[in-house]
């Protein structure tokens, strides 16, 4: 399969949410190498469309929506605006830049709903869910708070806890809260339609694990392990007000999941591209001439490689994607880019800080595309790149070929006499360097394409430190003639195979040789660029970019965080550290893993909580005053550190056996010391 040639390429990169503007990470791991590869297709004369648009569903946006007192739909408009824009600046050439807001999308996505439903692919199952009885509504997963059963974190969501990173269900909270209301949710019986993945198992196994090895080994590698995990049912509906509605009698008040409609989306986007085009948008998903790729980044691998492919497969009227590059993530300055943190790199700031170095970015990103394993950006790495490598290789090439041509042509280009060995020599590596950069391109190894790319000027300039035109010219002018041409030659050739990667530079070497734009045929040889043809006044490529303005960027992300330090700690009150102890001091405390398990409250105090333990060694009582912070139904179950040999103590008339560990903040917040794993009860502490 890898190997047939395809009539037209529909090529889609993933719908960001609207909910949020865009970053670096984003633009590394799926915008740009998939922008590399169709400006490639399109100079190959290829047949391709670019698709993606915005992502306006799901509960994201439905929070954000309702922090800032504002509609989905409102806050899906400003965003989508927002990323829109972001996109053009930075050259990403989508052929059709759609929303699933739109009405050609709730039409596509329903009509696919009914055909599977019709089909009977769904099986309908009954659950119960929580639902708020204050605001009469279900609650999705991240509506829903509670303590981990995990680690003890009190506000972890229904989804997922944050402070351990395990993946949840809403009923294995401890606790749970309804975020809207704040109210105890009751368990509630409600139906949905979901997609029995488990009974593609062995179609997809056979479809991805067999039929499709050559994926990139982090896709591949991430599928099988779903597919040995053993598929499970999924929901494709929720309860929920925001969304596309289940077009079914008797479903209202639910829509179809967010990830059930947003792959849809592609194919909604690409009937929005064909009637503004006045095209015929079926062969691009039906014919099975046609290839078909998806560009994301590897937080949604199983839903481009296994549950979207699931959908077209049962539909029947699709093909299936012949590849799904993903990309794993890129960090900034060594930490995970996160939005709710403010560690990224906007791309709307970038605008204002960096204007017109867009491809700068562009080039930064793709050499330090995660394409393998997570990468890092860096803001001393991007100033190197820029002065080491585009200033000082490819900007410094194009430049000294069109002063020289000016100065000793008057900037009209001479033509070739006899050729030397080193003329030959640099003719053939001209003429090696398209199929080299295809190959990598089509391995889908962009970085490798854009470093031969570059091996490109590097030649370029040692050519010319070889053959020394500027010592020649006194000698032996028509030997000068062919040296100039040869490198007018090579610059052409650095403006059509750098289009993909560097589309605005590769505008700019087309206007200054005074060419119009060339496509991939054209490269690979020295005779692009006629005699006599007249070249433009050179114009700086790159300019450096100064220390200071880097430090400013590094000040800004620092200043970042010590905002995020201030919001987890206004004013941090330590207290002072207690006298020195001993070793033997310190062993003389018997500290172990005990697990609560009953609570009550003391009548007489408001303080008291009497707790039953058990510590590995004994089930116990103690008597802890955290009555203030915690109910007794929330502590149950939860493993936390006991002193377990200080004496004996009565409080309130109770004896009490031991002490429970609690960390207390300046506010006097209180929280257990638990383990950030379950443990035998009874594991001692050391
Ligand atoms: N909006 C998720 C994301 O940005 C999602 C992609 C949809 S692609 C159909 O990670
Ligand atoms: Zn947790």
């Amino acid at each position: 399969m890898a190997n047939k040639t395809f009539k037209r390429h529909t090529i889609t990169s993933a719908l960001p949410y609207a909910n949020g503007p865009i970053h670096i990470g984003h633009l590394a791991g799926v915008y740009i190498p998939a922008d590399i590869y169709v400006r490639y297709l399109r100079s190959k004369k290829e047949d391709v469309i670019f698709v993606c648009g915005s992502d306006e569903h799901g509960v994201p946006i439905t929070i954000r929506a309702k922090k800032e007192g504002k509609t989905p739909q409102e806050i899906a408009n400003i965003y989508n605006g927002l990323i829109k824009k972001s996109f053009q600046e930075f050259g990403i050439s989508f052929d059709i830049y759609s929303r699933t807001s739109n009405e050609t999308h709730y039409k596509t996505a329903s009509d696919f709903f009914v055909t599977l439903n019709n089909k009977k692919a769904f099986r309908e199952i009954e659950s119960e869910q929580y639902y708020d009885e204050e605001q009469n509504e279900f609650l999705a997963d991240r509506y829903i708070s509670g303590t981990c059963p995990k680690c003890g974190h009190l506000d972890a969501y229904g989804d997922q806890c944050e402070n351990c990173g395990s993946t949840l269900s809403p009923a294995e909270l401890i606790n749970p809260k309804s975020m809207l209301s704040g109210s105890k949710p009751i368990l509630k019986t409600t139906k949905h339609w979901y997609l029995p993945l488990d009974e593609y198992e062995s179609w997809l196994r056979q479809w991805i694990l067999n039929d499709h090895k050559e994926w990139k080994p982090n896709v591949y590698g991430q599928c099988k392990s779903w597919i040995d995990q053993g598929l499970q049912p999924r929901a494709v509906t929720r309860d929920l007000n925001w969304g596309v509605p289940v077009p079914l009698a008797g479903a209202e008040g639910k829509v179809l999941y967010v990830w059930f409609d947003a792959p849809i989306g592609y194919i909604s986007a690409t009937k929005d591209w064909a009637k503004q085009n006045n095209k015929d948008w079926e062969p691009y998903w039906k014919d099975k001439d046609t290839r078909l790729l998806h560009f994301i980044g590897k937080d949604n691998i199983v839903f481009h490689c296994i549950i979207f492919p699931s959908m077209l497969k049962e539909h029947g009227e699709f093909i299936l994607p012949e590849n799904i590059p993903a990309n794993e993530f890129l960090n900034l300055e060594g930490n995970k880019i996160s939005t709710s943190r403010n560690w990224a790199v906007w791309l709307h700031e970038f605008q204002e800080d960096f204007k017109g170095k867009e491809d700068v970015l562009r080039y930064t990103l793709c050499a330090n595309a995660p394409e393998t394993k997570d990468n890092d950006f860096t803001w001393k790495d991007f100033q190197a790149k820029n002065n080491n490598e585009l200033v000082a290789i490819l900007g410094n090439f194009v430049n000294r070929v069109m002063v020289l041509l000016h100065k000793y042509y008057g900037g009209i280009v001479p033509a070739k006499g006899v050729l030397f060995d080193i003329d030959e020599e640099i003719i053939q590596s001209i003429g090696n360097m398209p199929g080299t950069i295809e190959n990598s391109l089509n391995a889908f190894r962009f970085r490798e394409a854009m470093a031969n790319y570059m091996e490109l000027a590097r030649n370029g300039n040692k050519y010319l430190a070889e053959s020394e035109p500027w010592k020649v010219i006194k000698t032996n002018p028509d030997r000068v003639a062919t040296i100039m041409n040869i490198a007018t030659q090579i610059v052409a050739n650095l403006a059509i195979l750098g289009e993909p990667f560097l589309p605005f530079t590769s505008t700019k070497i087309f206007d200054m040789l005074g060419i119009q734009k060339l496509l991939w045929e054209s490269a690979g040889t020295v005779n692009i660029i006629k005699e006599g043809n007249i070249v433009q006044q050179p114009e700086l490529l790159f300019t450096k970019i100064e220390d200071e303005e880097i430090e400013n960027q590094i000040l800004k992300l620092k200043n970042t965080l010590i905002e995020n330090s201030k919001m987890i700690d206004e004013a941090p009150v330590v207290a002072p550290m207690k006298e020195i102890i001993s070793y033997d001091d310190f062993t003389k405390m018997d500290l172990r893993i005990g697990k609560i398990l009953e609570a009550e409250k003391l009548e007489k105090s408001n303080k008291l909580l009497k707790l039953l333990v058990d510590t590995g060694l004994d089930i116990r009582t103690i008597v802890s005053g955290v009555a203030k912070h915690f109910k007794p139904e929330e502590v149950i179950g939860k493993q936390v550190t006991v002193l377990v040999n200080l004496a004996p103590r009565k409080i309130m008339g109770i004896e009490s056996n031991g002490m429970i560990l609690l960390a207390e903040d300046h506010e006097g917040k209180l929280v257990f010391v638990t383990p950030d794993q379950i443990v035998n009860n009874g594991s001692g502490i050391s």
